[in-house]
């Protein structure tokens, strides 16, 4: 019989609805995507529910869960399972997307449309079946798919790090360079590496054609090993973002993805603030500002910002910066207590 795990007293029913919305997220029809957000939203809204849900007359009664839903969570706590998810991944286009978005630099409508090329297996996309050719980022992605889909240990996040930040340094001695991500939330395992450097201006200098430099230097040291994104500006610019792999320079080491970001001082606070994450704690940030009437994105904390109304993503006016050089003063105008990086979950 079904029963809760520890995490959550319903965490049995929301794996469930994790199964249906990794079904319809993999696809790439608009009908789809609809049942992806809204499976979302009910687990989302369950994950909140604070009783035991005992049968699909109660799942029904919570915000966000219709009928149709209600039912299929019916049918598990009464049978075990759901036979629409059997009978969803038996069709093995699911299992085929998750294969082939792991290959760096594929995303789900290739990998989708791989599918209904006819291939199945890493096997056929490295022997070009049904045409497919490969961009030479994805043939990196797929050449070294394996390593880049294993995280790495902490440790190993922090002496990668540990060797590019002196050759950085040897180069601007005035570089400030950070690390971020989940590596900075105190994480035990790292995806990949997150690293920003800026330089403050107060001496009139910048960082302007660093990457460049420290692009060749990492690539001498042999820790920078493949470009997977090469920024086509790093000669001169103080803003742009490499992609690429790495691994420590001894035998047998591992391939590590890494990211490597560059940006003006002024961008500093709000930029640490959005890589470091994790991604629920930025959706809460934004919701917040948002509620504020500010708009909070990885270069700053904006006021005045007017969206059009028939299309969100578009600004008809940029808005004004009140805040962006420090993570604190970000928080403080948000009025949210000051969180340190690891308690920067959900
Ligand atoms: N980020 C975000 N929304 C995205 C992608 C990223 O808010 N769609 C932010 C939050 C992430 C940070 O950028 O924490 C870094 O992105 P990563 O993909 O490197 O994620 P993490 O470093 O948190 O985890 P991982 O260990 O998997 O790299
Ligand atoms: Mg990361
Ligand atoms: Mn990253």
């Amino acid at each position: 019989n079904p029963r809760p795990t520890a995490s959550c007293l319903n965490q049995d029913i929301i794996d469930e609805l994790e199964r249906l919305h990794l079904i319809h997220s993999s696809r790439p029809f608009e009908e789809d995507a609809w049942r992806a957000f809204s499976y979302k939203k009910c687990i989302r809204n369950i994950k909140n529910h604070p009783i035991r849900i005992k049968n699909g007359n109660e799942a029904r009664q919570i915000y966000g869960v219709g009928e149709k839903t209600a039912s299929k969570i019916n049918e598990f706590l009464t049978t075990g399972k759901i036979s629409r998810i059997t009978h969803e991944l038996s069709k093995g286009d699911v299992a085929a997307v998750k294969l082939f978005t792991g290959i760096y630099g594929v995303g789900s409508h290739t990998a989708y449309n791989w599918y209904t090329l006819g291939l199945r297996t890493l096997e056929d996309v490295r022997r070009g079946k049904g045409g497919v050719k490969l961009s030479p980022c994805q043939e990196t992605g797929l050449k070294f798919y394996d390593d880049i889909n294993l995280r790495m240990p902490r440790a190993e996040a922090e002496e990668i790090f540990l060797m590019i930040k002196p050759i950085a340094l040897a180069i601007d001695p005035k570089l400030s360079v950070d690390i971020m991500g989940s590596f900075r939330r105190g994480k035990a395992d790292c995806g990949d590496i997150d690293i920003l450097i800026t330089r403050p201006i107060h001496d009139g200098k910048t960082h302007a054609g660093v990457m460049a430099r420290l692009w060749a230097g990492l690539h001498k040291a042999r820790i920078l090993t493949e470009d997977l994104a090469l920024p086509s500006n790093m000669e001169d610019s103080l803003e742009c973002t490499y992609r690429g792999l790495c691994s420590l320079p001894v035998p047998d080491s591992r391939r590590r993805r890494i990211d490597i970001l560059m940006l003006p001082w002024q961008y500093r606070g709000a930029a640490l603030l959005y890589y470091t994450g994790d991604d629920i704690f930025n959706r809460a940030m934004r919701f917040k500002a948002g509620k504020m009437g500010y708009s909070l994105n990885q270069r700053g904390l904006y006021a005045g910002v007017v969206r059009n109304p028939n299309k969100r993503t578009e600004k008809t006016n940029q808005g004004n910066i009140v805040a962006s050089e420090t993570e604190e003063e970000i928080f403080k105008i948000l009025g949210v207590p000051w969180q340190e990086p690891w308690q920067r979950v959900r």
